[in-house]
């Protein structure tokens, strides 16, 4: 596995972020673009995967898609960088599949991801469905020892709509204010570019904000995200996914 220095460890613990290059080879990024490429030519009737622009834009609930696109989550060199960086054993809370290209493109303004997908939305809690899959949004700390991991498919930087990031607004949960987008709008915060086959790991916490992408091409990104295993939800449970808990690591994209 590359290494993950000192650093950036430290820098990760800070900042609330870290971007980790090489974590997925070349081969690993071909197989995940073919699996996409795969899914892409078949005609499904999936909830969950939400087209446009003749491609896949979002596939949500990535854990339930068969093949290399949910052995992603389990594998190896992307596990043992996530027990790092949690400081223990791990269970993964959701993954999305972002696919942003000219004919359908997008920006967002400074927000946390404070919501999680669960078994069942709490009593008095909103009722929110994305792909088909309850959500709940935590007012608290709760998800503060959670880790989200963006496995870049295609470069994401400033013409090609990466993510940038507001470093250490992971120490308080901003979410349910609602007004992160407002209160920090004249910070321009840092860009967290990414080659093909890095790795951004970052608090769910952490507001981060995309531009537009204004380069020609594509940009894949396989946004995994995971929890500590004892993870404890206000009224629910983290969404049962069929995959082993606590996480264990694959050797192989097949
Ligand atoms: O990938 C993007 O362009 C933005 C995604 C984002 O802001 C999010 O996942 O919360």
């Amino acid at each position: 596995m590359p290494g993950l220095t000192p650093a950036q460890l430290q820098r990760f613990h800070e900042d609330g972020y870290v971007v980790v290059d090489n974590v997925l080879d070349d081969a690993a990024v071909d197989t995940l673009r073919a699996a996409l490429d795969e899914l892409e030519a078949r005609d499904i009737d999936d909830a969950s995967v939400i087209r446009g622009g003749g491609h896949i834009v979002t596939i949500h609930g990535l854990p339930l898609q068969q093949g290399p696109l949910s052995q992603v989550l389990r594998y190896r060199p992307v596990v043992e960088l996530l027990e790092r960086l949690a400081d223990a054993p791990i269970q993964i809370t959701g993954g999305v599949l972002l696919d942003k290209h000219p004919e359908h493109n997008w920006d967002i303004g400074w927000h946390p991801d404070n919501g999680i997908y669960v078994h069942a939305i709490p009593d008095g809690a909103p009722e929110d469905i994305r792909g088909g899959l309850p959500v709940y949004s935590t007012l608290g700390m709760e998800m503060a020892g959670n880790v989200s991991c963006r496995l870049a498919l295609d470069p994401a930087g400033l013409d090609s709509g990466g993510l940038w990031v507001l470093p250490k607004s992971h120490l308080e949960n901003h979410g349910p204010a609602g007004d992160a987008k407002t209160r920090f709008a004249a910070d321009p915060g840092v860009l967290a570019a990414q080659a093909p086959g890095s790795a951004l790991c970052f608090r769910p916490l952490l507001l981060h904000r995309t531009e537009k992408m204004t380069a020609p091409g594509r940009r894949r990104i396989l946004h995994l995200q995971y929890g500590p295993n004892d993870l404890v939800l206000p009224g629910t449970e983290t969404y049962h996914w069929p995959l082993p808990r606590p996480l264990t690591a694959i050797d192989r994209l097949s």
